[in-house]
């Protein structure tokens, strides 16, 4: 059954290093902190160095870690195509192909680890994260670097971004779940669609990755939480191996659709079961999670089996700590595999709309395509390199900036030389 368990295999985590335009521009209407924080003073150097803590802290639990390098900001290719330039474009045009928002890794793309494809390759398609005019100019260059980053390892196919004007609306990793015993087991592949990411897309990545018919469950956000501002699934539900962890309204039938996971997890693996922490109206509204990002925290496994939680630090107070002491019932509860809860301060992604969960893709690899990974690329964290990216930061980052600052040919040049350096850096052309 667990036709994995003689490969050696770990996760991967990728954290989206934020860009050097960073800025809060208001451009997701239906994300609440993005629209409510639109027009405020942003500092791209803090939000890179919030990221790097992050990766940092990843590393200290001794989990594989990765970098996701930025997209050139502003997209002078963009701009120009629609006539314009830095000087003469309209203020919202600007902040469109200047949005750092390349740096939420979740919404880069979905992935599919080799032991659940057919043809026992790790499959990776690139989100064309259509919905949005600030978000689809990414996908192209995500396309170009997953490219980059995997082409020394063996078995793993990049797929192109589906193509939108087929109908295909795909915002990556932030729409799925894997549920497996262990990042090694054959895993349950949840695929969740609402309004950014329809079914369509959803059907055709699951093809595509060759994932049997038993392994996979497509389930529908119930529109009611969307218009409440869950714009993807990762608002409002998180898993990790055998863990889920997921408000009772989540999806269109209720509990009902949770019950369906359960039995297809029950179905894969009849021998195990599936732990999954159902919260509940009254323990938390979906307004409350919205605002605090309880959902939106990562699950990671560290080596020795247990769970721990990585959590948005304004969850410490918001609502009288409501969210917070609810995270510490679920980490006191016995069975649990979590025993640790750590809060990071991520304020500057987190006023964008972007949680600990939303900063991260997870790539499941065997021990020897991560070996490869780190001897063909640059991209995998260590203390010397994060130390290397925090002098980067230091020197090519503004402190601060407002939508207005944009306007400065200074910026993407500026942006051009960093990238020369961050270049060298992960050994690959960005
Ligand atoms: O797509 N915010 C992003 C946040 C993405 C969060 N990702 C996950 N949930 N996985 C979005 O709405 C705001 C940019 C601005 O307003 O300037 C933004 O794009």
């Amino acid at each position: 059954m667990n036709l994995a368990k003689n490969i050696s295999a770990s996760e991967v985590i990728f954290i989206g290093l934020p860009g050097t335009t960073h800025h809060y521009g208001g451009l997701s209407g239906d994300n609440v902190a993005s629209s409510s924080n639109r027009g405020s003073e942003s500092s791209p150097k803090q939000a890179a160095l919030q990221a790097i803590a992050l990766a940092r802290y990843l590393l200290s639990l001794r989990i594989a870690t990765a970098i996701l390098p930025p997209q050139l900001r502003p997209n002078l290719k963009a701009l120009n195509a629609m006539g314009y330039n830095v000087e003469n474009a309209p203020l919202n045009l600007l902040e469109q192909v200047s949005s750092s928002s390349f740096m939420w890794a979740a919404n880069a793309a979905t992935i599919t680890p080799a032991w659940d494809s057919s043809d026992n390759k790790l499959h990776l398609t690139v989100a064309n994260l259509y919905t949005n005019p600030h978000r689809r100019i990414e996908a192209q260059n995500t396309y170009n670097i997953m490219r980059q980053i995997f082409s020394h390892v063996p078995e793993v196919e990049v797929h192109k971004p589906l193509d939108a004007e087929k109908g295909f609306l795909d915002e990556g990793a932030a729409n799925h779940m894997l549920l497996a015993p262990s990042h090694i087991d054959k895993g349950l592949h949840v695929f969740v669609y609402g309004k950014r990411q329809n079914f369509k897309a959803s059907q055709a990545i699951a093809i595509h990755h060759g994932i049997p018919e038993n392994q996979l469950l497509f389930i529908e956000q119930n529109p009611d939480v969307i218009s409440k501002g869950v714009f993807h699934n990762d608002v409002i539900a998180v898993s990790n191996e055998n863990l889920l962890l997921v408000h009772e309204r989540a999806y269109v039938n209720g509990r009902q659709d949770i019950e369906r996971i359960e039995s297809a997890y029950k179905a894969l693996h009849p021998q195990e079961q599936l732990q999954a922490i159902i919260i509940s109206d009254s323990d938390l509204s979906v307004e409350e999670a919205v605002h605090s990002y309880f959902f939106n925290s990562q699950i990671v496994t560290k080596p020795d089996g247990k769970m721990a939680v990585i959590a948005p630090i304004e969850l410490k107070t918001l609502f009288g700590g409501k969210a917070a002491a609810l995270m510490e019932n679920i980490r006191a509860f016995r069975g649990n595999p979590i025993d640790e809860i750590t809060y990071l301060d991520l304020r500057q992604s987190m006023r964008n709309g972007g949680g600990p969960a939303c900063l991260r893709l997870r790539v499941t690899l065997t021990q020897s395509s991560l070996s490869t990974l780190k001897e063909t690329t640059g991209v995998i964290a260590g203390e010397k390199m994060l130390y290397e990216l925090e002098k980067l930061v230091e020197r090519y980052y503004p402190e601060k900036l407002l939508p207005d600052g944009l306007r400065n040919m200074e910026i993407h040049n500026n942006c051009i030389e960093f990238f020369g350096k961050l270049s060298d850096l992960f050994g690959i052309k960005i």
